[in-house]
């Protein structure tokens, strides 16, 4: 079975605590409930990450880079935050590792500041969601695994 690799990144902890009307209610510990659901019905296991740190994400890239290579990765499922819109760093690390990739977001950041409509993941990433709320990572679990049936 391989694995669903899901990193959130800044600020994502704070899921519903604040910003309920942009983010919803639902709390990251109820994100990763849904995901452990989603992945169980499309035949992964699950890795579920958050951290606050970009190098974080930076090496968790480069560990998802080599469980691609010894072929024990369906993909990752990105939701950088903020760092979507800053980080070269992060766009570099998913480049060239041949990962599967797609980045989401909660809200559809095309309705709101313009500072977020540009993403440095984009051009890196296979897919990109944004604006169906929390549900978006059931969705974007789905469509990873359409991803592989049809290779
Ligand atoms: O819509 C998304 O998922 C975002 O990636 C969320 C980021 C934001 O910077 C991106 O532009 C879009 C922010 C995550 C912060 O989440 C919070 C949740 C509740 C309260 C405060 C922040």
């Amino acid at each position: 079975m391989k694995t669903a690799l899901i990193l959130n990144g800044p600020n994502l902890n704070l899921l519903g605590t604040r910003e309920p009307h942009v983010y919803g209610a639902q709390t990251l510990d109820d994100v990763q409930a849904l995901c452990e659901r989603a992945c169980m019905a499309n035949g992964f296991a699950m890795d579920f990450r958050q951290t606050n740190h970009e190098g974080t994400l930076v090496d968790w890239l480069h560990e998802a880079g080599r469980l691609h290579t010894a072929g024990t990765l369906a993909g990752v499922i990105l939701n950088a935050g903020a760092y979507t819109h800053t980080s070269v760093a992060l766009h570099d690390a998913i480049k060239g590792t041949g990962i599967t990739l797609i980045e989401l977001h909660i809200s559809n950041v095309h309705a709101r500041e313009a500072f977020r409509h540009h993403s440095y993941i984009s051009p890196a990433a296979k897919a990109v969601m944004a604006g169906f709320g929390v549900n978006g990572y059931a969705l974007a679990v789905a469509g990873l695994a359409g991803m592989l049936d049809t290779k």
